[in-house]
């Protein structure tokens, strides 16, 4: 038997209303003029022979739409105003094996499309529509297959010398992409979800480690609480214990805790369709030591100046300087490097422990769309209604025989997740213990069993 998708969303947004989409698509139909607007679903991907990976709706069609089906292709049509679905039609095999089908009724009434067809007659409706437009817009390099299907369809139309096939060919990411880096209010209600879900896990962690067990066996429970809450990894669980933590994207997850060392775990849940992404530091048996005490002070100072740097006015940049000046004072004090605190900023020196950025966009996608420059290269400008992570770090490695000994093998990232406010941000993650003092009491806290 095989199976074709598994969709870990429920069909239809139980708490943003479909009027909501709608008015997105609305939004971005004023925006492309005359054009027209054609996006696809995500593609299914192969896993092993007929095993299937689990579906996952592109980012784009879930932010104007929440039509969770594979095989459909959006059409925004600038002139006529109108947006129009192209799915599967209605199959009683598929619903015997598969379930469901939404069907072009169900689509045009819960969806609020003003049209829809079925997705066999899309081909033949955008060569029609290649003779009445000028522009056509879409995700290009995004999809091979639909690439080259609309990329047939349009020298199909030349050929045909009916004159006017598109002349011009448009990123859909330039339209779409803008709209979804300041984020509304359901969004925001969404993301908050997210993070509950992963603040929760989180704590559990810190309540549930103890020497002698094995990072996967984590990475386990973390899947548990997001799956217990009806959400999914937002990414690939990182739970790095000891120098493991200085492999910044380390995915082995496979190594056994030991007595003595930090365990860094960076995971978020991913629900309906918007992410989550934290990072918290802990000791694997409940009590810092003296040194990674040391280290740990000053990432969590860092973490407060970029936090304090996220407000409107400031740049995505702030955030990021404002870390790394303390951070710098930190390797200072520390004895990672020599020199005076401008010298080791001018040379860039503290990228040996400090080496990855301090903010990423987030959203739909963990990092998610939207610019960092202007188009005259500045640094893009934080207004309310963006959602950025700020997450510094420091690393030192155990082969590192320049670094005093003592702090060999310490990584330490901490990351909260914060949308931007007038008067500064609101901390999605805030409420996930942080101080030294708030993650020894939640360790030792272990008296409340989760699972
Ligand atoms: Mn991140």
């Amino acid at each position: 038997m095989t199976h074709a998708h598994s969709p870990s969303l429920s069909s239809l947004h139980p708490t943003t209303p479909m009027t909501v989409f709608k008015s997105r698509r609305d939004r971005l139909l004023k925006a492309i003029g005359e054009a027209i607007l054609v996006l696809p679903v995500a593609s299914e991907a192969i896993r092993n022979r007929d095993v299937y990976h689990a579906f996952r709706q592109d980012s784009d069609f879930l932010y104007l739409s929440y039509f969770l089906e594979p095989n459909a292709v959006l059409v925004l049509d600038g002139k006529t105003q109108q947006s129009t679905l192209f799915s599967r039609p209605l199959d009683e095999l598929h619903a015997i094996w598969e379930g469901d089908i939404i069907g072009q009724q169900r689509a045009q009434r819960d969806y609020l499309f003003d049209a829809s067809d079925e997705i066999a007659r899309f081909d033949a409706f955008l060569l029609e529509q290649c003779y009445l437009h000028d522009t056509l817009i879409m995700p290009f390099s995004r999809y091979a297959d639909f690439d080259s299907r609309v990329l047939t369809i349009i020298e199909q139309a030349k050929a045909t010398r009916r004159a006017r096939a598109p002349q011009q060919l448009l990123h859909s990411d330039q339209f779409i992409h803008p709209m979804r880096l300041i984020k509304d209010e359901y969004e925001i209600a969404a993301m908050q979800h997210a993070a509950d879900i992963s603040i929760e896990a989180h704590k559990a962690l810190m309540q549930q480690t103890q020497p002698g067990q094995y990072e996967y066996q984590l990475a386990a429970r973390l899947d548990y609480q997001f799956r217990h809450h009806f959400g999914v990894e937002a990414y690939g669980h990182i739970v790095a214990s000891g120098n493991n933590a200085c492999t910044l994207h380390y995915r082995k997850n496979n190594a056994l805790l030991r007595d003595g060392d930090l365990l860094l775990v960076d995971a978020g849940c991913e629900y309906h369709g918007y992410a989550a992404d934290i990072t918290r530091t802990f000791p694997v048996n409940g009590r810092f030591t003296q040194s990674q005490a040391a280290v740990y002070q000053w990432v969590l100072t860092a973490m407060e100046a970029a936090l304090a740097a996220a407000k409107p006015g400031n740049s995505i940049r702030s955030p990021h300087e404002a870390a790394t000046h303390v951070l710098i004072e930190g390797m200072l004090a520390l004895g990672l490097v020599s020199g005076t605190a401008e010298q080791v900023y001018a040379d860039k020196t503290y990228q040996r422990y400090f080496m990855h950025g301090t903010s990423h966009w987030l959203g739909i996608d963990v990092h998610d769309v939207g610019d960092y420059k202007t188009q005259s290269d500045e640094d893009v400008q934080l207004q309310p209604g963006m959602a950025l992570t700020i997450e510094p770090g420091l690393y030192i490695r155990a082969d590192d025989e320049s670094a005093p000994e003592a702090l060999r093998g310490i990584g330490i990232r901490i990351e909260d997740d914060v949308i931007i406010t007038p008067d500064g941000h609101l901390n999605l993650t805030g409420a996930t213990p942080k101080s030294i003092d708030a993650i020894e009491a939640c360790c030792a806290d272990a008296a409340r069993e989760i699972n």
